[in-house]
Parts: C-alpha cells; structure tokens; sequence
C-alpha cells in the first residue's frame, strides 16, 4: 500500500473510490460534499436517498458507499466526520472511526485506490494538525489485511496549510519506526 500526499481537487483526481466528508442526512452540503454531489450528479444523491430510506442516514464516524455518477471513480464512499468540540467529546476516536470505516468498505467492494479529503478540517472546526495525526496514526496501525488489499491511499489536500502540514506528518511517521 503506498501513500500519497496530494494537493488539488479530489473530484479531479481518478481512484477507484472518492471519500466524502458528508454530514449525517446524506442530502448533501457545502465544501468536498457540494463539490462532489455538484460534479458526480444527481446519481449519488439518489442512491443517499435510498440509504437514507434504509437506515436513517449515516453516524458519526460511519460509513457508506454509493455510485460515484460523473465522477472519475467507482464508488464514492460517505462518511461523517466528527465536529470539533474542544477535543473532550470523542472527537479523536470518532475521525479515527472515519477513515478505518472507509477503508474497510473500500476492501468490501475490491477498492485498489482510495482518495481521502482532509476529513471535519473545514466547516466541522477540527484542528487541522491534530486531523492528520488522525490520519497518519490509523494507517500506521491499520490491519496488515487491509493494507495487503489496498494499492493506493491518496491523501488529498485542499488547502496549502493541510499540504504543509500533512508533510510534516509525514516526515515524523517515516522517521519513526513501525
Ligand atoms: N477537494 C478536496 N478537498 C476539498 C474540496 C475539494 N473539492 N473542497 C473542500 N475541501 P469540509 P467537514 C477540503 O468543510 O469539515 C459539508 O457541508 C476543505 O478545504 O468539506 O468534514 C458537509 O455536508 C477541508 O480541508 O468538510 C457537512 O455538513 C476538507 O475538505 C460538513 O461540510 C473538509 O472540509 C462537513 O464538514
């Protein structure tokens, strides 16, 4: 499994599947999630609302996965991150939840290259440097079977600060260990 750092629009960027940071009612919003159901088409929020029909919506930290309609992808794969409460309400565990949830319904459905956002470090409020601890924290100890599964993980990066600061994380984590 390899590790981009990318920086661009994640809706540009072709993956078998796109990771959105939706919001609990799946109906679409702003940010990645305008942009993605503005570029993929009214597909992906038909198959939302048929999710939507069959289970209420999506939990913090879940996930779910629809067509990705336009879109340069397979799958786009929803999951609702968590928003920043000053750190005590769960927050770390519930972004953790976010991106092992994707990656796992990702292998479910024969994923070789996944595209994350910088998943609640927009409207949700979470501390950009302590989402990509987040980040680099889960796949350093994701399960050996889902990385044998995987061929690309693409962290895509909006803004330059996630860029600066996703590669400083980075640096850390390859000179760690593991
Ligand atoms: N490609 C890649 N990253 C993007 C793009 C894009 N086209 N557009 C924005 N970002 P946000 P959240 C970055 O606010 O914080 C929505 O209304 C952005 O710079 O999209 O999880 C949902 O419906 C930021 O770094 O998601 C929810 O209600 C990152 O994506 C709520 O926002 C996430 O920012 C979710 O908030």
């Amino acid at each position: 499994m390899k590790i981009y750092i990318l920086q661009g629009d994640i809706t540009e960027i072709k993956a078998d599947a796109i990771v959105n940071a939706a919001n609990s009612s799946l109906l679409g919003g702003g940010g990645v999630d305008g942009a993605i159901h503005r570029k993929g088409g009214k597909a992906i929020l038909e198959a939302c609302v048929v999710i939507r029909n069959r289970q209420g919506g999506c939990e913090t930290g879940e996930a779910v996965v629809t067509t990705a309609g336009h879109l340069p992808a397979k799958f786009v794969i929803h999951t609702v991150g968590p928003v920043w409460n000053g750190g005590n309400k769960g927050e770390e565990r519930l972004l953790e939840n976010c991106y092992v949830n994707s990656l796992k319904l990702a292998v479910e459905n024969q994923v070789k290259t996944i595209s994350f956002p910088n998943i609640s470090t927009g409207i949700y409020g979470y501390p950009k440097d302590k989402a990509a601890a987040v980040v680099f924290k889960v796949l350093t100890q994701l399960p050996e079977e889902i990385k044998e599964q995987l061929d690309v993980v693409n962290l895509v990066c909006f803004d330059q600060e996630n860029l600066l600061i996703y590669k400083a994380a980075e640096c850390s984590f390859l000179n760690k260990k593991h």
